[in-house]
């Protein structure tokens, strides 16, 4: 017999089927006995009778998360729609036959089953193999891949062309200190801070290219927006005439992908108690005007001409009072504290760059790039840098690229923020932070 998944049975009342899956709860009552079977389809409540003496014998024997098969009758349950909140609830099966598969050789050191999962992020992270088990955290990993999965068929959609570029690099890309320097045979090497080289290389070939794609920064402290693996989806775009067309092809990007999110995720974001309004027009403001509603609403005054963390969370909570948006961008940060890369606004103290805010942090940097070679290569000076060192990045501009910009968006944060995660290592399946290299 084949297997069937379990959101299938509802359809089956009366036939005899085979289930395969994991024992969520093993519940006794008198001489019944109960197990939630759950696959990757959904749960389902199966009874065994003293009857059905040999699966009787067996499933006496099983504990939860034993994984099993089982054959047995589906049959509608006594009770009708009071079960029916769950898309299998109003069908049980009733086991004939039952099989462990594999059965764990250890104690679980959580219970899998609870419906709340409140952990500790380090018991939480400790036992990640198991605790990716729970209905609500692997809700969180849906979501992701429903997210990266939006991502891609948008851009493509927009005729960005997927591009994976390489990760281990002979100089750090982003600058700064922030980078992992590794051994490669017998040089020196650099893990990447970003894809912004070859994404701009891209741009120079296909006009539009986008990559989702790991990034390593080392950046030595514990935050709740921090880690030091993560997946950025990047996009690059060419024939630009202004940073102004970047941020619009990313609020379309925001908007699709916040959508397909609602629509296909509702389950899980009820588990979360989520509801997703729709992505509107996005609001703009002048970094330096953002410093002065900080200033004025908070009588917050920032040191330099930039904003911190908590002039983040600030800022929009300004929004969403004052424009009823979770996002903003914030454009024209100042020349000295963004990459020698970026284009210079008119006002050469600031460029043509922006960051995207939503819900309190940072989720995306982005802007227009300087195009031309003896502008970059001045730029490239003014940071300290030494032109010598990024020759073959200096070639794309050698041999001419249009106009062009991009951004650099942090998955992980957009799922942090959606769901309302305390920290950005719970939207990871396997984070990397300064301590963490396991599991
Ligand atoms: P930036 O350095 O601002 O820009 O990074 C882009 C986005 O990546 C995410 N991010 C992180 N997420 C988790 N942990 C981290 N340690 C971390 N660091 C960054 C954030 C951030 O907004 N090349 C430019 C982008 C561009 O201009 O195209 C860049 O890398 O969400």
């Amino acid at each position: 017999m084949e297997r069937t998944l379990i959101e299938k049975t509802p359809g089956l009342v009366g036939q005899i089927i085979k289930l395969r899956g994991w024992v969520s709860i093993r519940r006794d009552h008198g001489k019944l006995i109960f197990i939630d079977l759950r696959d990757r389809t959904g749960k389902i409540q199966m009874v065994i009778i003293p009857d059905k003496e040999e699966a009787y014998n067996a499933a006496k024997e099983v504990r939860n998360e034993y994984i099993i098969e089982v054959e047995g009758l589906v049959k509608a349950r006594p009770g009708g729609a009071k079960n029916e909140k769950t898309p299998t609830g109003g069908v049980e099966i009733e086991v004939e036959k039952l099989l462990v598969i594999t059965k764990p050789e250890v104690e679980f050191p959580v219970n899998i089953a609870d419906e709340e999962m409140n952990l500790q992020l380090e018991t939480l992270l400790d036992n990640r193999t198991v605790t990716l088990r729970n209905e609500k955290i692997k809700a969180i990993f849906k979501i992701y891949a429903e997210m990266v999965g939006a991502y891609a068929r948008f851009m493509k959609g927009e005729s960005f062309v997927e591009i994976k570029t390489p990760k281990i690099l002979n100089s750090a890309t982003e600058g700064g200190a922030n980078f992992f320097k590794i051994k490669y045979f017998d040089q020196d090497a650099y893990l990447a801070q970003s894809p912004q080289f070859y994404k701009q290389a891209g741009a120079a070939v296909f006009e539009r290219v986008f990559e989702i794609g790991s990034v390593f920064r080392a950046e030595p402290h514990y935050t709740t927006r921090h880690v030091n693996e993560y997946i950025g989806l990047d996009a690059e775009m060419a024939f630009i005439d202004s940073f102004e067309e970047v941020m619009d092809e990313l609020e379309k990007t925001m908007q699709y992908v916040i959508g397909e999110i609602a629509k296909n995720c509702p389950a899980e974001l009820a588990l979360y108690g989520v509801e997703i309004s729709p992505v509107e027009k996005i609001p703009r403001m002048k970094l330096t005007e953002a410093l002065e509603i900080l200033d004025k609403e908070y009588g917050k005054k920032m040191e330099d001409v930039d904003i911190d963390a908590e002039g983040e969370r600030l800022i929009c909570e300004w929004v969403k009072k004052n424009h009823n948006s979770d996002f903003v961008f914030l454009t024209h940060y100042p020349t000295n504290i963004r990459p020698f890369y970026s284009m210079p606004s008119p006002d050469p103290q600031y460029t043509e760059t922006f960051d995207l805010l939503f819900m309190g942090v940072e989720i995306a940097s982005g802007g227009q790039r300087i195009h031309d070679y003896n502008q970059l290569v001045a730029s490239m000076k003014k940071h300290h840098l030494n032109p010598e060192d990024f020759a073959h990045y200096l070639d794309i501009f050698k041999y001419g690229i249009p106009p062009h910009g991009g951004w650099g968006l942090g998955s992980e944060r957009i799922v942090q923020k959606i769901l309302g995660l305390g920290s950005i290592k719970e939207a990871v399946l396997f984070p990397r932070d300064v301590k963490r290299l396991t599991p």
